[in-house]
């Protein structure tokens, strides 16, 4: 080859040939370099099966670039020549190849950001950091957005981004007269035979190797390597998209929030693995989906629910996580401090909710959102769980887990870490939302019913309990503070039992 003229980095959560690193580069001048890294696998230490899978995805990519033409340096997690780190393998290769400047796209974290802003005065070379422009908003537009503004409400930043991108947009009203169709999706949802089911691709050899190697390396690491079924190339991941387009999107809005025994998946779409590392393009999935609806195979609190996550919430925290990094990570509204459990680990508890969602994501890396945000995450906030314990954990376990997405779905949305800057209140519930939207509660030995007493649901002392304790924080909450007064209604003898059955099982904890 002739002399390298542009370095081009492209890191594991940039998968695609259109990102701007490469759009701009020549395949005939500039050389690209990917690598496995031991720190990007432990600095939290991932779920074996994530590490696999965006391992696997690597290769293929890379294999991918060559088939168009590209001349990809890929540094194998064994390889000799391995450093381990970003900073250590891009100066390798600059000693080596000699490029006249280097090339990336911005990373999606604040951690990796911090690298990429140092190369250049480190490596006295020019670095252009270029923008990602897989999001709709940047740092910036979602800044201005924000400017000024009391509160910030995902509601009218999706409001924003559905006339910026015209999807279900008759002119300048939204399709079927209303932006949001959500009162329509809170169906609890009935076991059925016919359930859909993503599509399991078979591990080839490329990802076989990989779950060997994973297995040595990261043997320690929480989780499941088998059974493997995720996709690895972008044409399997288009064909795990559609299998959700033919067989779920027409129930997703209905069965949205539904928990369901022995169903870890539902009607979800099980893409945000492949959207976040850059198999699936979000603007190219929500079009997709828009068409199914213009063609009447899909209702529309269907397409207009599964747009609303994608345009509105995955954009909406993009763009809280830049606006507020990097303080936003120590959050801690409620002072709260307490150690996480082991059963976030080991699965091992009597509440068969936490049982449930927990196992499921040892055995598959994923969980949805409602078992994130209403299980795991609501348990946390009512035991007073750290939110940066809790941050960590979600980070480490979740196949689809990147910090710009999970930290703010974790500090703001589900601990109102951020005193809500986020959401509109604090997701906090007792047993009776657990057992209205999920079949949970008839396999647990507790009782739902029950408020207090060491048979009672752990959740609602647990609820009242934290509705008593932060009655100074939430109470001029409007949605809150109904809550407050029905708290103070209860007899004395009644709010001393809560607060002995809330002390008596965090004891246990
Ligand atoms: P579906 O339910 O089918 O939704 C379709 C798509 O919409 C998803 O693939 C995703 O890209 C997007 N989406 C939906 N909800 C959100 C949301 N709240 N924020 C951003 N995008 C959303 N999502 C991640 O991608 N990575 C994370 O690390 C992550 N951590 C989370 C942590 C907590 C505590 C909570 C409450 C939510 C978290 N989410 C995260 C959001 C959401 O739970 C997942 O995106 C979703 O469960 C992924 O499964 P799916 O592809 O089947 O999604
Ligand atoms: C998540 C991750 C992991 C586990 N490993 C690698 C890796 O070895 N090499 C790489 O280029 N990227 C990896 N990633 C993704 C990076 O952590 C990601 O680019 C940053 O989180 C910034 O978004
Ligand atoms: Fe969870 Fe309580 Fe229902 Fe048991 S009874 S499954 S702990 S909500």
């Amino acid at each position: 080859m002739a002399p390298i003229r542009n370095l081009i980095l492209v890191l594991g959560d940039q998968l695609t040939p259109a990102i701007t690193s490469l759009a701009g580069g020549d395949p005939a001048q500039d050389l690209v370099l990917m690598a496995e890294l031991g720190d990007e696998a432990r600095y939290v230490r991932h779920h074996k099966k994530k590490i696999a899978f965006l391992f696997s995805a690597m290769r293929h990519f890379a294999a991918e670039l060559r088939g168009l033409g590209w001349t990809v340096e890929y540094v194998a997690l064994d390889a000799p020549d391995n450093r381990g780190s970003f900073t250590a393998q891009l100066g390798d290769a600059i000693a080596r190849h000699r490029p006249a400047r280097v090339i990336v796209t911005e990373a999606g974290e604040w951690r990796v950001r911090q690298m990429q802003a140092s190369w250049a005065e480190r490596f006295s070379l020019p670095v252009d950091i270029l923008p990602d422009e897989r999001f709709l908003c940047s740092s910036a537009d979602f800044a201005r957005w924000a400017a000024g503004r009391k509160q910030l409400r995902m509601e009218y930043f999706y409001r924003e981004m559905r006339r910026r991108t015209g999807l279900l947009m008759d002119g300048d009203a939204p399709a079927g007269g209303r932006w949001n169709f959500d009162a329509e999706n809170r169906k609890p949802a009935k076991a059925d035979l016919f359930m859909p089911r993503p599509p399991v691709f078979e591990p080839d050899p490329v990802t076989q190797q990989m779950l060997a190697l994973v297995e040595a390396r990261f043997g320690d690491h929480f989780g499941d390597l088998a059974p493997f079924g995720f996709a690895v190339t972008r044409s399997d991941a288009e064909a795990a998209f559609e299998a959700f387009v033919a067989r779920a999107l027409p129930k997703f809005g209905d069965y949205q929030d539904a928990m369901l025994t022995g169903e870890p998946f539902l009607y979800h779409a099980v893409i945000a693995q492949y959207l976040n590392c850059g198999l699936l393009d979000p603007l190219r999935v929500c079009r997709r989906v828009e068409s199914e609806w213009r063609a009447g195979r899909v209702p529309l609190n269907a397409a207009e629910g599964f747009i609303r996550q994608i345009i509105g919430w995955r954009e909406y925290v993009r763009g809280i996580y830049w606006l507020k990094m990097p303080g936003y990570e120590r959050s801690n509204f409620f002072g709260h401090a307490r150690k996480l459990p082991d059963f976030y680990w080991t699965g091992e508890t009597p509440m068969e909710c936490l049982r449930a969602a927990v196992s499921q994501t040892r055995e598959h890396a994923y969980a949805h959102h409602i078992q994130r945000l209403m299980i795991t995450g609501n348990f946390a906030l009512l035991a007073g769980i750290d939110p940066h314990a809790l941050h960590e954990w979600y980070l480490t376990v979740y196949a689809d887990a990147y910090e710009w997405v999970e930290l703010p779905n974790t500090v703001g949305m589900s601990q109102f870490a951020d005193g809500g800057l986020l959401a509109s209140k604090p997701y906090a519930a007792s047993g009776a939302y657990i057992n209205r939207m999920s079949d949970y509660c008839g396999g647990c030995p507790y009782d739902v019913k029950q408020r207090t007493g060491p048979e009672a649901c752990p959740f609602n002392a647990l609820y009242w309990d934290f509705v008593s304790r932060h009655r100074a924080k939430i109470g001029s909450n409007p949605r809150m503070a109904q809550m407050v007064r029905t708290y103070d209604k209860f007899p004395a003898e009644e709010q001393q039992r809560i607060a002995d059955s809330a002390a008596a099982f965090l004891a246990g904890l």
